[in-house]
């Protein structure tokens, strides 16, 4: 360990760096707080909360190069505030507004939006990472799932062609413990979902995923290893979805809570606090001032976003496709012209 800086495997990360990981932390849960009870009020739609996967998250998307590209899930908002996307974009995403993927010009869009359709996203990353060696740029693709998602035939198409095309792919495994109610043991009878990679032929490596720093360092090199050719790599964090699925779900029906106890222990904003209080002081005044901040962020970016409304509900139909088919050309036209019901 060198003074000023924390000895993370080879690597050093400046009490900066580590401060602000622990800060984008903060944020990131005082938003998942808020959108839950947004949803509670009838003021954002369905709400997947993160809390418990704030280091997994927040460690993955700060190894990430601005160039390099990003496929998020439904549950990675934290990646996206680590991202620098503003908090305010997030929630208008939260909130039904569908001029997320106009944001940017295609081209430069790094960034994807989240999709729902389970492990759809694995082999578009396989894709961009393929197109982007073809063309010669120094860049990664990092695309985040979740344990479920491993049962998927995506999965295993995307890993088998980014093994044999050597594609530049980070897949990071969310392993929260459960797909909804489908417990981690029944998805699977592999011991571990980073050895999956060994049958297509690559790296695979089991992370800490309540650890900001240790993540933060596989991904890290993981990175580094694709954008110099090395290829792909199936990282696993394992971690634990300390909530419910949604906020339309109720985990007690189906989780005994006494089983959590161990991971209820393995917080990950109070292990990186505990970090800072014994390397670098952090105060009682430093902690109430972050959080202090989280909550005026959080706060801004809802009246920022609740300031947008009048949303059309055939809006919905605008963002799919560049030409609109002729079968959702029908179904807006019997939305606007012939509604069924008065709105
Ligand atoms: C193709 C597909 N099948 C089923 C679903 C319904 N579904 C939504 S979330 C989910 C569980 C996914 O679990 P996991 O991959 O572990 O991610 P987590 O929700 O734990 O983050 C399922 C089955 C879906 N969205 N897409
Ligand atoms: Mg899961």
């Amino acid at each position: 360990m060198s003074p000023g800086g924390s000895a993370v495997g080879d690597r050093q990360l400046s009490e900066q760096e580590a401060k602000s990981l622990y800060e984008t932390m903060v944020l990131a849960r005082t938003f998942d707080e808020k959108a839950i009870s947004l949803h509670r009020q009838g003021r954002i739609g369905t709400y997947a909360p993160m809390r418990g996967q704030e280091a997994a998250q927040i460690g993955a998307a700060a190894a990430l190069a601005d160039r390099d590209y990003l496929f998020p899930t439904y549950r990675d908002h934290a990646m996206f505030v680590q991202r620098g996307i503003d908090l305010r974009e997030v929630l208008l995403h939260l909130l039904g507004d569908g001029q997320y993927i106009d944001r940017e010009d295609p081209a430069g869009l790094t960034t994807f939006p989240i999709t729902i359709p389970i492990a759809t996203q694995l082999p578009h990353a396989v894709g961009i990472g393929m197109a982007a060696q073809l063309k010669g740029d120094d860049v990664a693709s990092l695309v985040s799932f979740g344990d479920g998602a491993t049962s998927e035939g995506d999965f295993h198409e995307a890993l088998n062609f980014a093994g044999v095309f050597n594609t530049p792919t980070v897949f990071f495994c969310q392993n929260n413990g459960y797909a909804i109610s489908v417990p981690r043991e029944r998805q699977t009878a592999s011991a571990t979902i980073a050895q999956k990679a060994q049958a297509y032929g690559f790296e695979g490596v089991r992370v800490d995923g309540n650890d900001v720093f240790a993540v933060h360092e596989v991904i890290t090199e993981a990175l580094e290893k694709a954008r110099n050719g090395g290829g792909p790599t199936l990282i696993e964090a394992v971690t634990y979805r300390r909530g419910a699925h949604t906020t339309t779900d109720d985990p007690s029906k189906y989780r005994d809570e006494d089983d959590a106890a161990d991971w209820l222990q393995e917080d990950p904003l109070d292990r990186s606090r505990t970090y800072l209080e014994e390397e670098f002081d952090w105060s009682a005044e430093d902690e109430e001032a972050v959080h202090q901040w989280a909550k005026e962020e959080v706060a801004a970016a809802v009246s920022a976003a609740e300031e947008h409304t009048g949303y059309e509900p055939e809006e919905m139909f605008e963002h799919a496709y560049a030409e609109m088919p002729d079968h959702l050309r029908r179904q807006r036209r019997e939305m606007v012209d012939e509604p069924r019901v008065d709105h």
